[in-house]
């Protein structure tokens, strides 16, 4: 008989959503966990939404403030899912009260602002793990497989894209409920900590610590209205990146975002070059790793495209049958399941607060460097 673990959800945006698909859908097909969550309250600070985000998920109860969340003696665990200015005081008071924490990406808007929360939940000792769910892409991981395997040898290169085109309209206002991303207040940063945290959360996970970085970025719209005000205001967040890096193996990074790339919707991609292999992934196809060995014959020598699907693959095993594919939302299942199995062992679930305050200092370097126009040392320390 598993046991409870009573979840208590704030915010009920699009992570909310994801989030709480991943809680529903675990034990269904992670049968033998020993946890199993329970959706025991939503909380919004609209009363009409968080009771119809309530009622549509099957929480049993829903709040309007999130300190009575924490202050509830039947949650143990605070996902949260707020917009980023947030993140910090809701995850202190939530480690304060002794509840395990599942942050939504990124950890804060500077590693100033992220270090408290990494010191409240080591202080409190409480389960904690930050949502970079691409990690959770069964081929992604299987990459990271790859590359501990030694496969691919000493790695020269690490590239990264993440190419979306909905900011594109200068007529689209910032600030409020989904527009709180183009609104530097709320955000912290735009493309940088929005989606570069992601491809630096994997690139790290596969290779490494980075150790300095030199960038630049571009505020293609420099003022909009704001939702909040009614006024038009300054844009203060990057629309566009680019950077590159040196990692602590050596290798070299190169690594572009932007919201301004027309026809991409949400196209993240890796490349990884090494001595005997490579290893390229897409997540517009993102059941595919595509894998090119050296040491293969040269008659046969080409890019392998491996459709990740079989059960000896990372976590598909728990889904279909062989060649019938996963997508997007899987990778919040995996995310709960593996933070389940790490809260029965009493091990950390990877990327913890401190794994992601680590990518908050590369984020952090990289729009110094774009504002300074000078190399930065990112100060990560990277634990594999
Ligand atoms: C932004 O559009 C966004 O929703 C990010 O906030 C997510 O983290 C990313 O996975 C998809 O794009």
């Amino acid at each position: 008989m598993s046991k409870e673990l009573r979840i208590g959800l704030i915010g009920y945006g699009f992570m909310g959503r994801t989030h709480s698909n991943g809680y529903k859908r675990v034990g269904d097909f992670f049968p033998d966990l020993a946890y199993r969550p329970v959706l025991q309250t939503i909380c919004g600070r609209t009363e009409e939404n968080a009771k119809a985000f309530a009622d549509q998920w099957g929480y049993a109860s829903y709040e309007t403030d999130w300190r009575k969340v924490i202050a509830r003696d039947d949650i143990d665990a605070v996902d949260i899912c707020t917009p980023n200015d947030s993140h910090a005081e809701i995850a202190i008071a939530a480690a304060e009260a002794g509840k395990m924490i599942l942050c939504e990406k990124p950890l804060a808007r500077t590693t100033e602002e992220g270090q408290p929360m990494v010191d409240a939940v080591e202080k409190a000792g409480v389960a904690n793990t930050v949502w970079y769910n691409y990690r959770r892409v069964p081929a992604v991981t299987l990459a990271k497989a790859l590359i501990d395997e030694g496969r691919l040898g000493r790695i020269f290169h690490y590239r990264a894209n993440f190419l979306q085109d909905w900011t594109i309209n200068a007529d689209l206002p910032q600030g409020g409920a989904a527009l709180w991303r183009l609104d530097v207040k709320a955000a912290g940063s735009g493309v940088t900590g929005d989606l570069l945290a992601h491809c630096i959360d994997t690139a790290m996970w596969l290779n490494g610590g980075i150790a300095d970085v030199s960038a630049m970025t571009e505020t293609f719209v420099k003022q909009r209205m704001h939702n909040l005000t009614g006024k038009v205001e300054e844009v203060g967040i990057d629309d566009a990146c680019a950077f590159h890096c040196h990692f602590d193996n050596g290798s070299l990074g190169l690594f572009e975002s932007t919201r301004y790339a027309r026809g991409h919707k949400a196209l993240y991609t890796l490349e990884i070059n090494g001595e005997h292999a490579s290893i390229r992934w897409d997540l517009h196809d993102l059941n595919r790793l595509e894998y090119f060995d050296h040491r293969d014959d040269s008659v046969v020598r080409g890019w392998r495209s491996v459709h990740i699907t079989d059960g000896d693959m990372p976590y598909m095993d728990k889904w279909w049958v062989p060649g019938l594919c996963i997508g997007y939302e899987h990778t919040f299942v995996h995310q709960v399941a593996d933070f389940l199995a790490a809260v029965e062992k009493g091990e950390p679930c990877r990327p913890t607060f401190r794994d992601a305050l680590e990518t908050g200092k590369v984020c952090d370097a990289v729009l110094a460097s774009a504002r300074e126009r000078a190399w930065k040392d990112t100060g990560v320390d990277w634990q594999a």
